[in-house]
């Protein structure tokens, strides 16, 4: 077939997964055989560059950094809502519709999403311009940085000139695991989910957007050069059917009364939502009367805001407990008479650290104002200085760890308290915790309640440990019969073969987390490179800065940090990176393998990634490029393609010699 119809093929196929995948979220291949097209379609545009276009899936992310964003001036302006706060409001909105238009209109009730506006241009049916909103008038050209977001198509079948509105947010659990990220390597964090999608959106270099989960609802069609629509919800329908993420709610209300109701659903679900929503969207669904209404200089009359009362409530706060972390940093927490607020019930939230308190002057037993940032994470606002009986006590932050009742100290200049013990059990248990968590060593079974009776029992100390349990050693603990015992030693003795960059994300270093890790294993290939790597060689790994490779250099440089390495390596903890070329002859080198039926030994990724470790290269479809088709039972027709055009064909027996040959 010829490069270019089979490059069309695979742009098609992989749009419309990628819009089963991020858009309906039910895609219909796996990720494998996703992967496989994209790697194919790379290949393809590789030996084929002319056949490159702006539309193509491997083109969202890239490009070098840009100087500066472009302004771009709106030709429809993205114009902001009026707010109000009340069902009274909300009627006295109603009769002033009702009285221009000399009837009742039909209203669409749809979410208002806390993210940011855009303005996504598509000419002849491909995205070629997006937009933030800015003033409303002017924005800034972001298109680079929006083509990452994968829920936005890239190209459409409407070759009408059409422009659309969207939000693009950062989901809670986006914004939840970016904040994590970034306590970690000591930077500031986002206030709340708005804040980090406007941050991640107005990146000069798209890499640092792609690598932010963010994504879009589109709600208004700006501009449109088909077909004139008559209602919103028609429009809407059409994005849909275009292959937009549309605004998952929306609901046809035939007065105000029912708007009221439909708000208060709303309402209620608001918890439920993957994202955070700042109040209700209003709109007039006739679109000839959405012109009768025109709009004032700043908003739109055909549409009104409804906004949520600030959800602040008012509770006890019944005690201020101090957690001690895996890095032993003792973190104050507020344990609260429990609250609903923004859909969920909060009984504790964090009071950061002792400045915070004596900042806001919170005391044990105040009343306080709680509040939700950005629909996410609790916050104690401030004390009810009004509600003091006098018996309240001021916190003190204890001068010994509360877990070892060592000292405790705080380094000039920072705002964390820290335990000075490094074998403190509190940071012992959270360090196994996280070294057998799900993207550490990913131990399965291996519950806070086992970790905390075999801390108790004396049966380990560190994680290291846990490679030396018996049978003899578990059976006896509450709540592990016969079964659970053989299954957790199965688990982690399964963990041993696990790739290095588990390992070294499971050994805690700080600011070094899952990320980091990859690319440390990928780049060393082995604990022993790692171990011995100079701060510069440290450095000049992708995204290791100067903070990170001072800690994981004093990391090695620990004598208790190596004699722990050691036992792991000699319990057989595999201590190699299968992914780094460093550590495997590169046998494959400028090889091309075709996988097709079922292999017994390996699924297909499994025998994929063993085949790139070792310089090959993986492919979909068979071309005279090939150099084997790897076939396994049921082989369709990939492997008459192959006879056909003389390929070696190989079977896994054949496959395994001479992987074994290496
Ligand atoms: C949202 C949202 C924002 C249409 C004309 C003025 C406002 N944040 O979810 N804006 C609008 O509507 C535009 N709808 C929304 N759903």
């Amino acid at each position: 077939m010829d490069a270019r119809k089979r490059i069309d093929e695979l742009k098609k196929a992989l749009n419309h997964h990628n819009y089963r995948y991020y858009v309906l979220d039910s895609p219909e291949i796996s990720d494998y055989e996703y992967d496989m097209m994209m790697r194919e379609l790379e290949n393809l545009e590789r030996e084929n560059p002319e056949l490159v276009t702006p539309d193509s899936p491997t083109q969202r992310v890239g490009g070098e950094p840009l100087k500066e964003f472009k302004k771009v001036v709106h030709t429809v302006p993205l114009q902001s809502l009026q707010d109000v706060f009340s069902f009274e409001e909300l009627k006295n909105y109603d009769v002033r519709v009702r009285n221009m238009l000399d009837r009742q209109p039909e209203y669409i009730v749809e979410l208002k999403i806390d993210g940011l506006s855009v303005a996504l241009l598509y000419e002849n049916g491909k995205l070629t311009r997006g937009a933030t909103r800015g003033d409303g008038n002017v924005g800034e050209d972001v298109t680079l940085n929006l083509k990452t977001v994968k829920s936005i198509p890239l190209s459409i079948d409407d070759n009408n000139l059409l422009e659309v509105r969207g939000e693009v947010y950062l989901p809670k659990k986006g914004f939840i695991e970016l904040n994590e990220k970034r306590e970690e390597l000591g930077e500031s964090l986002f206030a709340n989910p708005r804040n980090a999608a406007a941050g991640s959106l107005r990146q000069l270099d798209p890499k640092i957007t792609a690598s932010r989960s963010l994504d879009i609802f589109v709600f208004n069609v700006q501009r449109y050069e088909g077909k004139p629509f008559v209602t919103h919800l028609e429009s809407l329908e059409y994005l849909k059917k275009l292959g937009f993420k549309v605004s998952p709610e929306r609901v046809l209300c035939k007065s105000i009364d029912e708007v009221w109701k439909a708000i208060k659903v709303l309402g209620e679900k608001r918890g439920e939502l993957a994202f955070g929503i700042d109040g209700i969207v209003i709109k007039v669904n006739s679109l000839r009367e959405r012109e009768i209404l025109g709009t004032t200089a700043k908003t739109p009359r055909w549409s009104i805001a409804y906004k949520f009362p600030a959800e602040r409530k008012k509770t006890r706060l019944k005690d201020i407990i101090v957690n001690v972390g895996r890095t032993g940093v003792l973190t104050p927490m507020a344990m609260l008479e429990p609250v609903r607020i923004a859909g969920s019930t909060v009984s504790k939230t964090t009071l950061h650290n002792e400045d915070y308190i004596k900042a806001k002057d919170i005391r044990i037993g105040d009343n306080v104002i709680i509040q939700k940032a950005g629909d996410v994470i609790p916050e104690v606002v401030e004390p009810v200085v009004e509600d003091r009986a006098g018996d309240e006590k001021i916190f003190k932050m204890p001068g010994v760890c509360p877990e070892c009742g060592a000292p405790v100290e705080r380094p000039e200049g920072e705002a964390a308290v820290r335990c000075t013990n490094v074998a403190c059990p509190a940071q012992q248990r959270r360090a196994i915790q996280h070294f057998v968590s799900r993207d550490a060593m990913d131990i399965d079974g291996l519950g806070p309640q086992i970790i905390s009776q075999l801390l108790d029992k004396r049966l380990i100390h560190d994680s290291a440990d846990l490679y030396y349990l018996n049978y003899d050693n578990l059976i006896g603990l509450e709540r592990m019969g016969d079964k659970s015992v053989k299954n957790l030693l199965d688990a982690i003795e399964r963990t041993k073969s696990n790739d290095l960059d588990r390992l070294i994300n499971a050994l805690g270093i700080r600011y070094t987390g899952q990320k980091a890790a990859k690319k440390l294993s990928k780049h060393f290939g082995s604990m022993e490179r790692l171990a011995h790597a100079s701060k510069d060689e440290l450095m000049a790994v992708d995204d290791i800065g100067l903070k990170m490779a001072d800690t994981i250099y004093d990391f090695f440089r620990n004598e208790a940090n190596l004699e722990f390495i050691k036992r792991l390596e000699s319990a057989g903890v595999n201590m190699l990176s299968k992914e780094s070329d460093l550590t495997k002859p590169q046998i494959f080198k400028d090889l091309t393998f075709v996988l097709t039926g079922t292999l017994s030994g390996y699924t297909r990724e499994e025998a994929g990634d063993m085949i790139e470790s070792l310089g090959g290269r993986v492919s979909g479809s068979v071309s005279k490029k090939t150099s084997y088709v790897l076939a396994g039972e049921e082989a369709g027709s990939k492997l008459k393609k192959a006879e056909q055009l003389g390929i070696k064909i190989i079977d896994e027996d054949e496959f395994n010699k001479m992987i074994q040959n290496d």
